[in-house]
């Protein structure tokens, strides 16, 4: 891990709205990834919404592994919860997530911003941010990866990236995530809710790539989190997988 960048993390908590996130904010010039510099402070003890930054990340992830690009400009933050739930229903996080994210992004850009099932941020029909929670004994780790930067530098082919101020967004995205997982704890359907008012899959007809692949029409989204699909052989439901869209 390279050195703290104070001025950065006092920019942001000069800006919060929150309660708890970002409560503290750690900010680094550059880390492996925001998420294991996170899971270790809660090892440690760290509380719900303490958070760590970066301004870039030598080894930034995505799901099953794969790789986040993560250049100077982008937002690369990651958040420790410790949800107030039973742990089958972990898996309603990563869904709030998104919708906190979009919810605080969108306004602090002026982009509509929808989601992709599960939890890809869309701007424009092309991926501008992706979150990846990782559970461990008694907490997660909420990883949120938005690209920003100059007009016209997306960090990958196929991305959207915000043009916008960045410690104006970070404040502006722990506010909407902090609003999503308060009532991710409190009422779960209105979270669900939230998350079908943005969908980009919904009503469409996708091919889902998980332990196996099923197509069909996206129905809904189910009370676990799950895709429900409506097929050539009956309604499925998918817990996890990539949604590329017919
Ligand atoms: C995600 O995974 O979308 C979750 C990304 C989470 C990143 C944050 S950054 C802060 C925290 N620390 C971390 O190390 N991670 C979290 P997934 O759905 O698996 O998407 C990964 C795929 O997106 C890759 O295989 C690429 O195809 C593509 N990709 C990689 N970098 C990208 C980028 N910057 N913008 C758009 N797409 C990208």
């Amino acid at each position: 891990m390279t050195r703290e960048v104070p001025e950065l993390a006092a920019t942001i908590a000069a800006g919060l709205r929150t309660t708890r996130f970002g409560r503290p904010v750690h900010a680094y010039a550059r880390v492996t990834s925001t998420n294991d510099v996170a899971r270790d402070l809660a090892g440690d003890g760290a509380g719900e919404g303490t958070a760590v930054l970066a301004v870039e990340q030598t080894a930034g992830r995505g799901r099953l592994g794969r790789p986040w690009v993560s250049p100077p400009g982008g937002l690369y933050l990651s958040v420790v919860l410790r949800p107030p739930l039973a742990t089958d229903r972990w898996p309603l996080l990563g869904i709030a997530v998104a919708v906190g994210a979009a919810e605080g992004v969108e306004p602090a850009s002026g982009v509509p911003i929808a989601l992709k099932w599960p939890n890809d941020l869309l701007a424009g029909g092309r991926k501008v941010g992706g979150i990846l929670v990782e559970a461990a004994e008694g907490f997660a780790v909420a990883g949120i990866g938005i690209n920003a930067g100059p007009p016209g530098a997306a960090p990958h082919p196929d991305a959207a990236s915000l043009h916008v101020d960045l410690p104006g967004l970070v404040v502006a995205v722990f506010s909407g995530v902090e609003q999503a997982i308060d009532l991710l704890y409190a009422d779960p359907p209105s979270v669900l809710a939230r998350w079908r008012a943005r969908s980009a899959t919904l009503g469409r007809h996708v091919r889902v790539l998980g332990a196996e692949v099923v197509e069909g029409i996206a129905e809904d989204i189910d009370g676990d989190g799950a895709l429900v699909l409506r097929t050539a052989s009956g309604m499925r439901r998918v817990l996890a997988g990539d949604v590329s869209v017919r």
